[in-house]
């Protein structure tokens, strides 16, 4: 089984570091989507990461749906059963992906498009749901032990991690940290463990 994308991106390193929660032996093959695109086009031609090649050779792709395959794989999940606690670590993992899609979209926005092509208003707009997604992972944060171990790493925890980390790489100048200590404390835990410090984004 193969993971295809590089790690800064945050649905490959959320898909990466859930594989390895979940025990499962995966090659990590780090082809670019923008450097190597034609490399990563022989893999998957729709060009996305994360991209999964299984074992069969079928080959998958978006990470929440990699993670799906992979749970089943793995005969164990990193969502809760409880309807409760599945029901907020659903919210807390959908306002993370929130959190990395509109991160994803102020980089693009200044990476790839020519500067007097840059679009102020979306961008703006783009700014006030980052904003918005981060005030709501902060309250619930504030409702989430650190994680002590991997054993308690749940997948809104690797999410609201993964994707803290990478507005805080690629889009610093957008979220300060101290508007929000309770999800940096608990992001800063996460990079400490293993399966974090293995599969660095950087
Ligand atoms: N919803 C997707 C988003 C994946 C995504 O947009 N990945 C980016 C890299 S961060 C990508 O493939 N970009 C290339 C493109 O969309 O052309 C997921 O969870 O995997």
């Amino acid at each position: 089984m193969q993971l295809v994308g590089m790690l800064d991106s945050p649905y490959v390193r959320r898909a990466a570091i859930s594989l390895r929660l979940l025990g499962l032996a995966f090659e990590h093959r780090p082809v670019s989507v923008f450097s190597t695109f034609d490399q990563f086009r022989a893999i998957n031609p729709v060009v996305k990461a994360p991209t999964l090649v299984c074992e069969d050779g079928t080959v998958l792709m978006d990470s929440t749906l990699i993670i799906d395959y992979a749970e089943v794989l793995a005969g164990r999940s990193l969502m809760p059963a409880d309807l409760m606690q599945r029901q907020r670590a659903l919210r807390i993992t959908g306002l993370a992906l929130a959190a990395c899609e509109k991160t994803v979209q102020i980089v693009y926005e200044h990476n790839l498009r020519p500067a007097e092509k840059l679009h102020q208003p979306w961008l703006d707009r783009v700014q006030g749901q980052l904003v918005a997604a981060y005030a709501a992972l902060e309250q619930e944060a504030a409702e989430m032990p650190p994680p002590a171990d991997e054993k308690t790493m749940t997948q809104a925890g690797v999410s609201a991690a993964v994707a803290w980390s990478f507005t805080q790489l690629m889009a610093p100048e957008s979220i300060a940290p101290a508007g929000f200590p309770m999800l940096a404390a608990y992001a800063a835990r996460a990079e400490n463990l293993p399966a974090f410090l293995a599969l660095p984004q950087v």
